[in-house]
């Protein structure tokens, strides 16, 4: 068996205490409870991982906020110090946290490394962005007074992440947070702990060469009885959730009940939309990544081509063609494209996905299946799928973690296609492949996509950390990473100082003693 430097990757990154409990970076958690951490490439079991009790996370909540005295008065250009080291690190760690992704999660070993260099690139932006978390100055409607805004951090924020980024959507957060002042609790997707132990000790070793408190970033793991802990806690202002829209109802609902601020980044239902004057060589290589990237488990994984009539079976043949030169298989080897599922019950998923969309009336193009025999012991790898749907069907209006890609027919004008786009409560990402000017202004008008992201010649996954990441309607609305995002990490003050002897009101208001 090759074990594609595995032991090494986990070596590398303090990971060796290996089925014995795992220190959770804090090192006086003594919960006898485990959470086991399987891989999904090879079923075997990595490790496991000490669940978080109430008692311990009473602890990390008090070491935060202590922590967060310390933090908050330090300059943000020197938190971006320290984001910097953070940066460093993880460029001499690439390799093995790629590794670590890959084997935990089951990504392929490329998309691993360009997780963490989502990672490297975060913490670039966040450096630079140490030095502008501006506010604006205004002009008072009274004499001698000065009007600014400031922003000013918010304290703890939790962060609540899922398995398919274990380690880049964490960094999305942490790396704003941190230069804005704040300090962070984490609960990775208890899917992927170990990428979660594996980032603690990253950033644990750069604080501690600071002398600065490791309380600044904590972790804590377990189930979504653990994530509960910070919902429901009001020294907690902000949480950060990625993940399923049943999970983000019921952070938005616990959280507002105490009126904390919530992030949420939930599910997908990504299409692109093909039109007669599409580049079809460009669309396939977009479709096919799109769909079975990441083994279709991105939150902006394509699941639907909206494809015109007048093209459709050429479009419809050379995506057939390109599934046909698939290899899927160890995601390790970076011969395979298509790695495994997380697990088991994503698996059923995807075989009741297939069974429905067929229930419903639609026709398989590409059949699925689950593999068998050796190399996919572990009983996750899968074919990926293609069937022809309409739009309306249930099965097409439900985000389906799995690589199974639906063709929908549209006919006439492309608002067409657009409104058969925006048919869903998902409004994550979105695309258009046209090289007609009038079709891609008018998918990226007002009246065009209603989505968070709205891409022309380029698929719906792979986004940049420039921009700001986040979707609307079912998606959550919250928006993470580039552009202005920082600021949801942030409390907004405006003040307003008088440099007279005299008082005057607003607004011309008259009130003599
Ligand atoms: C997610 O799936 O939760 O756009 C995030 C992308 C990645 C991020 C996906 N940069 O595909």
């Amino acid at each position: 068996i090759i074990d594609f430097g595995i032991q090494e990757a986990l070596q590398k990154l303090g990971l060796t205490e290996l089925n014995k409990g795992t220190s959770t970076g804090l090192n006086w958690f003594s919960n006898e409870e485990t959470i086991s951490s399987f891989s999904p490439v090879d079923g075997e079991l990595i490790a496991k991982v000490e669940t978080t009790s109430k008692e311990d996370y009473e602890k990390v909540v008090a070491t935060a906020t202590d922590a967060f005295k310390t933090w908050r008065v330090m300059p943000a250009p020197k938190r971006g110090e320290i984001v910097r080291q953070f940066g460093e690190e993880l460029r001499k760690l690439k390799e093995p946290l790629g590794k670590l992704v890959s084997y935990e999660m089951g990504k392929s070993y490329q998309e691993g490394l360009g997780e963490v260099q989502e990672m490297i690139d975060i913490c670039d932006f966040a450096v630079g962005l140490s030095r502008q978390l501006h506010g604006l100055t205004m002009h008072s409607e009274r004499p001698g007074h000065r009007m600014y805004e400031q922003y000013h951090p918010l304290g703890i924020v939790g962060i609540i992440s899922a398995f398919n980024f274990p380690v880049a959507v964490w960094s999305w957060n942490t790396a704003l947070a941190w230069i804005c002042g704040d300090v962070c609790i984490w609960k990775p997707s208890e899917k992927t702990p170990l990428c979660g132990v594996a980032c603690q000790n990253i950033i644990a070793k750069v604080l501690k060469d600071n002398n600065l408190p490791e309380g600044i970033s904590c972790l804590i793991n377990g189930d979504y009885t653990v994530g509960e802990m910070m919902t429901t806690d009001k020294r907690v202002p902000l949480i950060s959730a990625t993940g399923s829209t049943r999970m983000g109802k019921i952070v938005a609902a616990t959280v507002g009940q105490r009126l904390g601020k919530s992030l949420l980044e939930l599910g997908g239902n990504n299409a692109i939309i093909v039109t007669p004057d599409a580049d079809i060589k460009m669309t396939v290589i977009g479709a096919v990544f799109g769909a079975v990237g990441t083994a279709g488990q991105r939150c902006t994984s394509t699941r639907r081509l909206i494809i015109h009539e007048s093209i459709y079976d050429k479009v419809k043949n050379a995506v057939v063609d390109a599934y046909a030169q698939l290899r899927i298989g160890n995601p390790l080897d970076e011969n395979n494209h298509v790695g495994p599922l997380i697990d088991k019950a994503a698996v059923e998923g995807y075989q009741n996905a297939l069974q429905k969309v067929v229930e419903e009336g639609g026709n398989i193009v590409v059949e699925g299946g689950v593999l068998s025999g050796e190399g996919y012991e572990s009983g996750c790898y899968v074919k990926p799928a293609i069937a022809e749907a309409n739009n309306v069907y249930e099965i097409v209006q439900h985000e389906t973690f799995a690589p199974v890609l639906y063709l929908i027919k549209y006919s006439g004008e492309v608002e067409n296609a657009i409104e058969m786009q925006n048919g869903v409560a998902q409004g994550l990402s979105s695309a258009i492949m046209t090289n007609n000017l009038r079709e891609a202004e008018r998918f990226l008008s007002h009246a065009g996509s209603d989505c968070g992201i709205a891409n022309v010649n380029i698929g719906t996954s792979g986004a940049e950390i420039g921009g700001a990441f986040g979707g609307e309607k079912e998606t959550g609305g919250g928006r993470e990473s580039g552009s202005d995002a920082w600021k949801v990490y942030m409390r907004r003050q405006t003040n307003t100082i008088n440099y007279t002897t005299e008082l005057p009101l607003a607004q011309g208001i008259k009130f003599d003693l």
